[in-house]
């Protein structure tokens, strides 16, 4: 049984202020543990909105993190410093982090695997181009992106993932994957994990869509049992909406 998550990715939005009345309007309509609900807010605001959080069952997440315990890599921050922070999660691989700051699945496999070993859960994001999906090369992309952002992570380590599935030419574009290219491509995506870890690990293992996702098309999107919840972007910036999405199924 796995339970929904909704994920909120603020990108780089919002500042102290906004960022805490944003989590105290949410925080005050949102608190079950179904769905769990996490907050993705920029490196600067994690110990302010984490403090906003903790009398709140939603969860503080971050938006990147290197692979490196320590050391000089300016500009970076290690999973050691978010969880001095109260960080649960950590977005890895998204495609504007691959695509605007040429990250590569070996680089993101070696975050994930830190992640893993210092027990932040890693959202590892994968998702095809306009492009290759108009080619017909959505499954071998995303063969591409799970092969080697999950090289050498074992079936247990696997299990603690969460896999988020964006079209890249869904995201903030207002265009949406229709519910069915969203159950065809995350159905594949979990038979590609029954095929690598095994039926009973690949049921455990979380994944969501993420891409344009709006109150008005969560209940569609949430439709397939493959689909355990959402990676939001711009509607996780406003508070109606992204109550509205996690109360989903009311
Ligand atoms: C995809 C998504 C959140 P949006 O990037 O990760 O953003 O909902 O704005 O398309």
């Amino acid at each position: 049984m796995r339970i929904p998550l909704i994920a909120g990715n603020w990108k780089m939005n919002m500042n102290h202020e906004s960022g805490k009345d944003l989590v105290k309007k949410i925080s005050d309509k949102v608190g079950g543990s179904d769905p769990e609900v996490v907050v993705c807010c920029p490196f600067p605001m994690l110990l302010e909105i984490g403090k906003c959080l903790s009398d709140s069952a939603i969860m503080l997440g971050a938006q990147n993190m290197h692979w490196e315990n320590s050391g000089a890599f300016t500009g970076e921050i290690s999973a050691d410093m978010l969880l001095e922070l109260g960080v649960k999660y950590v977005i890895i691989g998204h495609s504007e982090r691959r695509q605007i700051f040429s990250e590569t699945n070996h680089m993101i496999n070696l975050k994930v695997k830190k992640a893993l070993e210092k027990q932040i859960v890693p959202i590892l994001c994968i998702g095809e181009l306009l492009n290759e999906r108009e080619g017909k090369q959505t499954e071998r992309v995303l063969t591409d992106q799970l092969e080697n952002s999950l090289a050498n992570i074992n079936t247990q380590e696997a299990t603690k993932i969460v896999i988020a599935y964006e079209p890249v030419w869904a995201i903030g574009t207002g265009k949406t994957a229709t519910p069915e290219q969203a159950a065809d491509t995350i159905g594949f995506i979990r038979g590609w994990l029954k095929e690598k870890y095994g039926e009973s690990s690949s049921e455990k293992i979380r994944i969501l869509y993420g891409g344009s996702v709006k109150p008005d098309n969560i209940s569609e999107i949430m439709k397939s049992p493959d689909v355990d919840g959402a990676l939001v972007g711009g509607a996780s910036l406003i508070d109606e909406d992204f109550i509205n999405i996690v109360h989903f199924k009311h």
